[in-house]
């Protein structure tokens, strides 16, 4: 390596380095979503109360964030919410609930905070980006999921909105996208090249038309276990941060793990990602600097066998989203009061040497 790509490594490194330091006291805002109509089965709309109650807010304290909790969002039941094309269901409903995040995620990113959006189910994703993007046009979304979520209310096979999001985003999929009711205040802020999925095992026919033929960039379990999660990282992060720096919008659900590790959730598939995995992804997204808002989404309390594992899949989802603010693996210690900077030295007057000669 020529003396000249090695200087710019050290640069990039200590630029990084100074952000990850300016990123340490993060002023973050956190917004309950709890919000279920995008799918079918009941519970997903506890999933804030109960990643609240595995104590996310205690933990991200911790790591010396300040917490603005703007607590939890009311989403009304549009009357009379018909399917639209026979299928799709409560549309009225889940455009307005994503317009109603989209202005909060607004808000909070205008107001400089890093916004943690907590599901709910991932039909949000919609309105939480849409809101971001109001303030940071040129974001780029990191995808983690089990599912591609990219599915036209054309061809969804379930007729459920949690898994079309990704297509309302994309403006070059609008000619394949109708306008359906509830979704007309909504304009598509992202580019094909702006999106990157990692974690996926499960595609419907039409979403695997779209990633193959739109030239999405996915990392697939596949993927994963071909090359390693650093290296998929390291794509990742080339593809969407390789020309420019910009505000990445981490939307993460937890279906991404193995239903070993968060089996409370609604669509699990078997093989996903393991806790290293998982948490490696988010370590180093949190290195970049950049994160600007994040989605965790799919917890379903309701949905585990036993209270353990309903214990176990929250509290894995407060430790993606700590690890997204600085708790590391090696140690993340920055409150002032816990920094040790001097190690105590033990005293040399000593005067138990008659107690040592007894034990001898
Ligand atoms: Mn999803």
């Amino acid at each position: 390596m020529s003396i000249r790509s090695n200087f710019a490594r050290l640069l990039k490194r200590q630029v990084s380095l100074l952000k990850v330091q300016k990123k340490s006291s993060h002023s973050v805002a956190v917004i309950g979503a709890p919000f279920s109509k995008g799918q079918k089965r009941r519970g997903v709309e506890h999933g804030p109360a109960a990643i609240r109650s595995a104590g996310l807010i205690e933990r991200l304290s911790s790591l010396g964030c300040s917490i603005h909790d703007i607590g939890d969002l009311h989403f009304a039941q549009v009357p009379n919410d018909e399917l639209y094309n026979s299928i799709v269901k409560y549309p009225r409903t889940v455009g307005l609930a994503s317009k109603l995040l989209a202005e909060e995620v607004s808000k909070a990113v205008g107001a400089g905070h890093t916004c943690v959006t907590l599901g709910g189910d991932h039909s949000l994703a919609f309105g939480s980006i849409t809101g971001h993007a109001q303030h940071c046009p040129d974001l780029c979304v990191i995808w983690v999921d089990a599912h591609a979520d990219i599915n036209t209310p054309l061809t969804t096979p379930s007729g459920n909105l949690h898994g079309q999001p990704v297509s309302f985003l994309l403006r070059e999929l609008q000619d394949k996208v109708p306008p359906i009711p509830g979704f007309s205040w909504a304009k598509p802020c992202l580019s094909t090249s702006d999106i990157v999925y990692i974690g996926l095992r499960d595609l419907d026919p039409a979403e695997q038309f779209i990633l193959k033929n739109y030239n999405i960039p996915y990392f697939s379990m596949r993927h994963i276990d071909c090359m390693g999660i650093k290296k998929v990282m390291e794509k990742a992060f080339e593809a969407l941060l390789g020309r420019r720096e910009r505000p990445i919008h981490l939307s993460f659900d937890i279906d991404a793990f193995d239903p070993s590790l968060a089996p409370a959730t609604g669509t699990p598939v078997i093989g996903g990602l393991t806790y290293r995995e998982g948490i490696y992804i988010t370590e180093e997204i949190y290195n970049t600097g950049m994160l600007s808002a994040l989605d965790l989404v799919e917890v379903n309390p309701l949905l585990g066998a036993t209270s353990e594992e309903v214990k176990a899949t929250a509290s894995l989802a407060v430790d993606v989203v700590a690890s997204c603010f600085g708790q590391a693996r090696e140690g993340s210690h920055t409150r002032p009061d816990l920094i040790m900077d001097v190690l105590p030295t033990p005293s040399t007057s000593y005067d138990s040497d008659n107690e040592e000669q007894v034990r001898i």
